[in-house]
């Protein structure tokens, strides 16, 4: 009998049908959301699935699914599995890093230059048809990008991938905190330097949150962090929400604690905190950071690649290009 598998969101039908060769595919072409009951109800007999960041997979569902042998998640982050309980009942779990590095680095940025520059703010008062009543020549004057301070938290690839546009494109003088320091090769490559958490965050014009988010990085930027930055600063959070205080940001932002703020992700998301909507000098986007036509592709392919291959299937099968637990791929080599 052929394996069954669950794919929870829709994405690219041509990509997820490469799945229907090898396997019963149950997809979600409405994408509706589904709470975990209905999750659970769904992954009954199924032994993969596709998921996404709106899926939560921990040691419940699990033991309510005992037949799933692999989670393939779209996405770099995977904070929305519990990859402890999926290795302790031998669950593969795998995710989508590389392909997005690139592109979420180019939203990051373009994020920043949108709240340095006040991009939304002035769109607003330009629709509103408030140009031609109320125009001034020192109007929505904000932060220069270039040849300032970017301070970078987390500095993994896409982190990397920030800094290099920010010293070679824009001139700019780079700093990064990070759980550990990078080697000096890629640090010069990058023109990074390595300082504490506390410099970062005095320092920075332009202070981009690209940290996994972890019990260890909740709320790493709250009321104290936000006041020890400069009162010009903007602060752009593309990594996850809970990194980031909402609602101490949404202060720091009305009492003018720091300048402006782009933010793609969210405490809650999909609903946003009342408080943030209503500032001003706050750049919004629904968590789009990988959101490019070849890079989406590109994350839904790798993750079709990773649940053939995790379940025996395709040109790489019993080997998962970019497993997150490859520990339960050791423990079936050594059972079977
Ligand atoms: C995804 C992301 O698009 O890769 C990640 O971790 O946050 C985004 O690139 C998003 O998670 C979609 O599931």
């Amino acid at each position: 009998m052929r394996p069954s598998v669950l794919v929870t969101r829709a994405s690219f039908p041509d990509i997820v049908d490469r799945l229907r060769s090898a396997f019963d595919v149950t997809d979600n072409p409405g994408d509706d959301i589904w709470s975990q009951p209905s999750l659970i109800e769904r992954l009954q007999g199924k032994t993969g699935a596709m998921t996404a960041g709106s899926d939560r997979i921990d040691a419940t569902l699990l033991d309510a699914c005992p037949q799933l042998k692999a989670v393939c998640n779209i996405g770099v982050g995977y904070n929305n599995i519990d990859v402890q309980a999926c290795t302790a009942r031998g669950v593969l779990v795998t995710n989508t890093p590389d392909v997005l590095t690139e592109t979420t680095a180019d939203f990051g940025f373009a994020l920043m230059m949108a709240a340095a520059r006040r991009m939304t703010e002035s769109e607003h008062y330009l629709r509103a048809g408030e140009w031609v009543k109320t125009g001034r020549y020192d109007m929505f004057v904000g932060p220069d990008v270039h040849g300032s301070t970017l301070g970078i938290l987390g500095m993994g690839r896409i982190g990397q991938a920030i800094a290099r546009r920010g010293a070679l494109g824009f001139g700019m003088r780079v700093i990064y905190h990070n759980r550990s320091r990078l080697a000096p090769g890629i640090e010069s490559e990058c023109r990074a330097s390595y300082v504490d958490k506390d410099t970062l965050l005095r320092e920075s014009d332009h202070l981009i949150i690209v940290v996994p988010y972890s019990e260890s990085s909740h709320h790493a930027i709250g009321a104290a962090q936000l006041k020890q930055m400069k009162s010009t600063a903007t602060l752009t959070n593309i990594a996850r929400g809970g990194v980031v205080d909402d609602d101490a940001l949404a202060v720091a932002l009305q009492e003018g604690g720091i300048a402006a703020a782009g933010l793609d992700v969210f405490e809650g998301e999909p609903a946003i905190r009342p408080a943030l909507l209503a500032c001003r000098n706050v750049v919004l986007t629904p968590h789009i950071g990988s959101a490019s036509v070849r890079t989406r592709r590109a994350m839904a392919s790798l993750c079709v690649d990773n649940l053939l291959a995790a379940l025996g299937e395709g040109p790489s099968a019993g080997a998962p290009p970019t497993p997150v637990n490859p520990q339960v791929l050791a423990r079936r080599v050594a059972t079977a």
